[in-house]
């Protein structure tokens, strides 16, 4: 299989963490912001990474869209399952997913690259990388008041996720779920900004966890400590 990605999207390292816990054979090909429009247009009709490849005959050419890419990896290999077989669970491990991916994966991004242009400019002040945190914020229209409403609905998600991943719970039922899943790549841009750090250590010790559970490298600030 290939995985078409950006290197550094929390996205794509949402799929990653899928099959690595999944324990599935895969290459990736980065892309470069902008040009993998050409690549990805023809391919998927959307723009957005990423994009799986599963490259066998009988199975689908593309599969595009992180979610999508877990419904596709639960029916191509369903154990480890990232499901529950108890309906009513099953459909809040989607529930949490969709909420995860539509909203607090966007939050999260505005709140990282409002970060990366102001207190956390230090992490890379050259101009190549301070030249695409601007472009980024403008292309996802980053403005701060939108950045203001996206920390909120973070505290909100955080208040959540604190309850639920008490001691060595999941977020739906015993074991890991898409939904832990999700939370865990979406949430990971924070792990570079000291008020999270300081404020929810629990959240990057989960995250951690379930970067090891899927075999799959710690993400920036967290690679050098644990
Ligand atoms: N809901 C989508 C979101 C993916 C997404 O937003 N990807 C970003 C990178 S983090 C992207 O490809 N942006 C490029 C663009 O919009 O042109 C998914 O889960 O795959």
């Amino acid at each position: 299989m290939l995985l078409l990605q950006f290197s550094t999207s929390h996205y794509c390292r949402k799929a990653r963490l899928a099959l690595g816990y999944k324990q599935i054979a895969y290459r990736v090909e980065n892309l470069t912001p902008g040009l993998h429009i050409l690549k990805l247009k023809p391919l998927s009709g959307l723009t957005t990474l990423p994009v799986l490849l599963p490259e066998q005959v009988g199975l689908p050419t593309v599969v595009a869209d992180s979610t999508e890419i877990f419904h596709f990896l639960e029916s191509y290999c369903p154990e480890p399952r990232l499901t529950i077989a108890d309906p009513q669970l099953n459909a809040e491990v989607w529930a949490l997913e969709d909420w995860l991916d539509e909203s607090i994966g966007i939050a999260a991004r505005f709140v990282y690259y409002d970060f990366r242009s102001r207190e956390g400019k230090a992490i890379d002040p050259s101009v190549s990388s301070q030249l695409i945190i601007q472009t980024v914020r403008w292309q996802y229209g980053i403005t701060s008041e939108r950045v203001k409403l996206a920390a909120s609905r973070l505290n909100v998600a955080l208040a959540f996720l604190s309850a639920r991943w008490q001691g060595d719970q999941y977020l739906v039922g015993n074991c890991p779920t898409a939904a832990d899943l999700a939370a865990a790549a979406l949430l990971s841009p924070l792990a570079l900004i000291p008020h999270y750090r300081q404020e929810y250590p629990w959240l990057f010790d989960r995250i951690t966890q379930i970067h090891r559970l899927c075999r799959e490298p710690l993400p920036p600030g967290l690679e050098d400590e644990k």
